[in-house]
């Protein structure tokens, strides 16, 4: 090395981290008919009839439940879409995301 190189000691130090997880979560409420919850849950949400009807009658007996866990741009955007369908209908029902 001549007196005019220069020297680089850098150290770079690389993290990679998974991304974020997130839930989206249905609140229960009084006037939301279980019916829609349960078409929400399996169209919007891919669940099973079977899986839809538990993940909503959990909702209804303990006040809130996971309908899916996503990265944050589809949780985000599998909630409007929920919302949006509830509002058309006039259905009070609210959503949440929640980081895992
Ligand atoms: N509690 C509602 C009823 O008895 C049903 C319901 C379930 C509403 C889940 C919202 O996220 C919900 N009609």
């Amino acid at each position: 090395m001549s007196s005019t190189d220069i020297q680089i000691d850098e150290k770079i130090k690389v993290t990679i981290s998974e991304p974020k997880r997130w839930k989206v979560i249905l609140l229960n409420d009084d006037s939301t008919p279980m019916e829609f919850v349960v078409s929400l849950l399996t169209d919007t949400f891919k669940h099973t009839p079977e899986t839809a009807e538990r993940v909503m009658m959990d909702i209804h007996t303990t006040g809130s439940g996971i309908a899916g866990v996503y990265s944050f741009e589809i949780a985000e955007a599998k909630a409007v879409e929920a919302t949006n369908q509830a509002r058309n209908q006039a259905y009070p029902l609210q959503i949440k995301l929640e980081e895992e």
